[in-house]
């Protein structure tokens, strides 16, 4: 890297200026150019994000959630819609005409909007195009189970009707509308759970939520009385008003003491016994442990378990983020979550005029068509007795083996990698009629499918054991 590269990487992560300096002096101490300085302490951190867990501990699952039966909808389900909504969508990325770097749902922050500003989208925010049967009717074709949706992002605005404040989608907007009563009618209908993400830690809009220390002082708030007086009232009115809600989506819990971690979920079990809570609630409370965005865990793990994912590099809409994941690349994963115990979240971000953006439209359809043929060796299964095998990912039911192979392999011969149970039978999912020979060679079991592919993405081997 040359100095002038390093200096570039320096100015575009946008060190404050006593960093920069102390960059500075740091390498002049040790006899290094700021490039050296600047390439030493990238590899250094880079090493220590790679090397975080996939799941950080404070995320995890409670110990008495394990085995609780209240989780097996959840468990069942494997794939849900997260939706990321808010007045974060009428900036969609760029402020004072300036492109805001991160994820959009951030650009408060990012660009350090103040308040009185930043409220003033509000009066913009008009999606005359939301339709909450089209948005529950996708999810349902893309074979997800449940939607999760943000009631309260980091910014503090609500989607729903709250009395607590007037900075909400009826009060504050031209639109008027209680979007989320109109989601848990339709999610009713449709028979999808919903659930709402909540940002309990993180409000950039209260004077004492935590994050905004460009309109507010931090040592002049007051967190206990925002989680007691603010808080606990909203995450009341959600379980009460919306009907029965499948979980409540915490986030960055940050500041949260153990006390207040509990607290806020036996709140939701007092309101609502059967909504679970997410990891994210902190301190290990969670009903189910939270995985780190888009990250999947190198093994399978006994635990319940989650992975929020984007389509693109942003939660919230951004008009110039087009670097969409492609539909295989989302089904395979979704396979290697699922071969894991896990769940996928994934998420749309839509338009301020209220539209999912036609790129995750078809993705999602996409990935629809591939669970409508091979849905059963998703729901309801058990990580596969076949793990750590590059090729392919296994998945289970009482009686079956799903092989979910990614690279068919030369001449349609696939070796089964060793497993317990002994194999009796074997076909294509997507079509039963292709039964598939099964012989012993040299003590691994060999099958003999198509020559070619039967599926580019993913083909399911159902094994009889
Ligand atoms: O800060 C948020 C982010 O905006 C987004 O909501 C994701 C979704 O998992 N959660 C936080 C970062 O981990």
């Amino acid at each position: 890297m040359t100095e002038k590269e390093a200096n570039e990487i320096v100015r575009s992560i946008e060190l404050s200026e006593e960093l920069a300096e102390r960059l500075t002096k740091t390498a002049r101490t040790y006899g290094a150019s700021t490039s050296e300085a600047a390439e030493y302490l990238v590899r250094w951190a880079l090493d220590r994000m790679e090397a975080r867990p996939a799941i950080a501990e404070d995320r995890g699952q409670r110990a008495s959630a394990k085995n609780d039966p209240r989780l097996d909808w959840w468990r069942n389900a494997k794939f849900g819609m997260f939706i990321h909504w808010g007045l974060y969508a009428v900036p969609a990325g760029t402020w004072k005409g300036e492109r805001i770097r991160g994820i959009g749902e951030w650009i408060m922050l990012r660009a350090r909007i103040p308040v009185a500003e930043y409220e003033q989208f509000a009066k913009e925010f008009n999606p005359v195009k939301f339709d909450a049967a089209e948005w529950v009717s996708l999810a349902k074709r893309a074979g997800q189970k449940y939607l999760t949706i943000t009631a309260k992002h980091h910014d503090g605005f609500c989607l729903f009707d709250s009395k607590v404040t007037d900075y909400d989608m009826v009060d504050a907007t031209p639109f008027g509308r209680d979007v989320l009563k109109e989601l848990s009618e339709e999610c009713q209908k449709q028979g999808i759970r919903l659930c709402f993400y909540y940002s309990q830690t993180q409000d950039w809009h209260h004077p004492d939520g935590n994050g905004n220390n460009w309109d507010y002082d931090p040592a002049e708030q007051d967190f206990a009385k925002y989680v007691e007086e603010y808080v606990k009232p909203q995450v009341t009115e959600l379980l009460t008003n919306y009907g029965p809600i499948g979980l409540i989506w915490f986030d960055t819990p940050k500041t949260m003491t153990e006390e207040q971690s509990v607290s806020l979920m036996e709140l939701v079990h007092e309101l609502q016994p059967d909504c679970l809570v997410s990891g994210r609630v902190g301190n290990q409370m969670g009903d189910y442990a939270s995985a780190g965005d888009n990250r999947i865990p190198a093994e399978a793990i006994d635990l319940d378990w989650e992975t929020p994912a984007t389509i693109n590099d942003t939660w919230g809409f951004k008009t110039y983020d087009h670097n969409w994941k492609s539909t295989e690349e989302m089904i395979q994963k979704l396979v290697d979550i699922v071969s894991k115990g896990g769940n996928y979240l994934l998420n749309v971000g839509p338009t301020a005029e209220g539209v999912i953006p036609q790129p995750s439209v078809d993705r999602l359809l996409g990935m629809g068509a591939w669970l409508d043929v091979n849905g059963e060796a998703i729901y309801s299964t058990k990580p596969g007795p076949i793990q750590g095998v590059s090729w392919c990912r296994s998945t289970a039911k009482p009686g079956k083996v799903y092989m979910h192979i990614f690279d068919w392999p030369t001449g349609g011969k696939i070796v089964v990698p060793a497993m317990d149970q002994a194999v009796t039978g074997a076909y294509l999912l997507q079509d039963a009629d292709v039964v598939l020979a099964v012989e012993e060679q040299d003590d691994a079991v060999v099958l003999t499918g198509p020559v070619e592919a039967p599926d580019a993405i993913a083909t399911v081997v159902v094994l009889n054991v």
